[in-house]
């Protein structure tokens, strides 16, 4: 594990609920979405490698605005609210459906698209769509799938193949755990490569 990496020193920027309080369209910057309670803040965490820094909760439908990480000046990272969560009411949840849209279609500085989905449950239709979003801007695109510590080592590996396989060229994957710290690095040097970051890992 490295312990000298840019993300380390990530802080909390802003929660934000409409377009317009983005921060200034400048710089890099790289999304991380995904299903309601796949991971995606506890991934966060782990990958700056800070407990409290994104809000984790048992309770789906807890990131519930695009919330910004300051990893270096004009460089990135957004928490973006989690999709498929179905007490959501639903004008919220066409609010968030048009936020979401609009943010993949204006966003310049976005680099890059992190979809983290449940190994034991990864690619469902919420997770095609977010990158086929990134698909339509062009972005490069990386798949965690978390919570690898819940499967043994057997399962993990098919999980990996068949995501792998079905993804193609449209992503690169790779198994993570937010609680073993299984790929926590490969997952950092995907992102200080988006952020043009120096990762200090080995073979970033
Ligand atoms: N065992 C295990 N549990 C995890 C892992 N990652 C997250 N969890 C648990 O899954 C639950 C949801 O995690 P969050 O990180 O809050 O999920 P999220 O995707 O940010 O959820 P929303 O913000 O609601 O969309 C929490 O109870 C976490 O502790 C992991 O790698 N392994
Ligand atoms: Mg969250």
């Amino acid at each position: 594990m490295s312990e000298n990496h840019p993300l380390r020193v990530m802080t909390y920027l802003k929660s934000v609920h409409e377009l317009r309080h983005l921060p200034p369209d400048v710089g890099l910057e790289v999304a991380i979405a995904g299903r309601s309670n796949a991971g995606k803040s506890s991934a966060i965490n782990a990958i700056a490698d800070q407990t409290g820094l994104a809000r984790t909760s048992k309770t789906p439908g807890r990131t519930q605005q695009l919330v910004y990480f300051h990893v270096a000046p004009e460089r990135h990272v957004v928490d973006l609210p989690g999709y498929g969560y179905a007490k959501v009411p639903p004008d919220l949840r066409d609010h968030w459906q048009r936020l979401i849209d609009q943010f993949f279609r204006t966003r310049q500085v976005l680099r890059g698209l992190v979809v983290v989905m449940d190994v034991r449950h990864p690619l469902r239709e919420f997770d095609q769509q977010m990158l086929a979003y990134g698909a339509s801007r062009g972005l490069a695109c990386h798949c965690l799938l978390t919570k690898a510590d819940k499967l043994p080592r057997g399962q993990q590996s098919k999980a990996l193949l068949e995501t792998r396989r079905a993804l193609g060229d449209a992503a690169s994957v790779q198994l993570f755990s937010s609680t073993s710290l299984l790929g926590v690095d490969e997952a950092r040097a995907v992102l200080c490569r988006w952020l043009d970051l120096e990762s200090g890992a080995k073979n970033a």
